[in-house]
């Protein structure tokens, strides 16, 4: 989930109400403020079912959804999932469709299983609807949806440095991939911003930053597949 600040104030209750969402939707599991992995127990794509979280589970494919997919946006969207691929051991990868869905849509979604949302919450950029499966000692992921807030926010999707007033569509997708292996939203000074792209509160400017994985986000990302 990622969320918006609102021009430079940013009280501390305001800061609070954004965390109690956010943990709300990530899964209840407290956002660390050093590092964004929150696993106890065990959750990840387990491709094989074999509760053995290995390579061949990292591959995730996803498909598009939606309207709105010019060149540029799925250029955009394909680099934020490389950015991953390339640093991670997380890997997801485009297909034409697949039983791991990540659905991009900037128009109103489906519901989004234990938050019955009809599209994303209001003031929120972006989220990602993880659902799993409880399997004994883990949680094997199922599915991941992202919704881009596009109804109330415009996005960029240009190669390099979003206009003034825009969201950059690269970085909200490339902060939203990481909860699709149930990375968590950080907050706070150190965090964001600037800091790892999965810091949970850009404004406009900012939201570029988020292209590039910072140590914290590949760590985290790694430890999900690595020993
Ligand atoms: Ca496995
Ligand atoms: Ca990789
Ligand atoms: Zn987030």
């Amino acid at each position: 989930m990622l969320h918006h600040t609102r021009g430079r104030s940013r009280s501390g209750w305001a800061r609070a109400a954004l965390v109690a969402t956010t943990l709300t939707i990530s899964f209840a599991i407290p956002a660390s403020a050093t590092h964004s992995v929150p696993h106890d127990p065990e959750v990840f794509w387990d491709n094989d079912v074999d509760g053995i979280a290995e390579a061949s589970d990292s591959i995730v494919r996803y498909q598009k959804g939606g309207g709105g997919w010019t060149t540029a946006k799925t250029n955009r969207v394909t680099e934020a999932f490389a950015t991953w691929n390339n640093n991670t051991d997380f890997n997801p990868s485009l297909v034409a469709s697949s039983v791991n869905v990540i659905y991009i849509d900037g128009s109103p979604a489906v519901a989004c299983g234990w938050q019955d949302w009809s599209e994303p919450p209001p003031g929120t950029i972006a989220v990602n609807c993880v659902k799993y499966t409880i399997r004994g000692s883990y949680y094997q992921i199922t599915n991941s949806k992202i919704y881009l807030n596009e109804v109330q926010y415009s996005f960029s999707w240009a190669t390099g440095t979003p206009a003034s007033g825009l969201f950059d569509g690269r970085g909200i997708v490339t902060h939203e991939t990481g909860h699709s292996v149930l990375l968590v939203d950080l907050y706070g000074a150190g965090n964001c911003p600037p800091g790892p792209t999965m810091c949970g509160l850009v404004g406009k400017p900012e939201s570029y930053n988020l292209r590039s994985l910072t140590a914290d986000d590949i760590s985290a990302a790694n430890s999900v597949y690595l020993p």
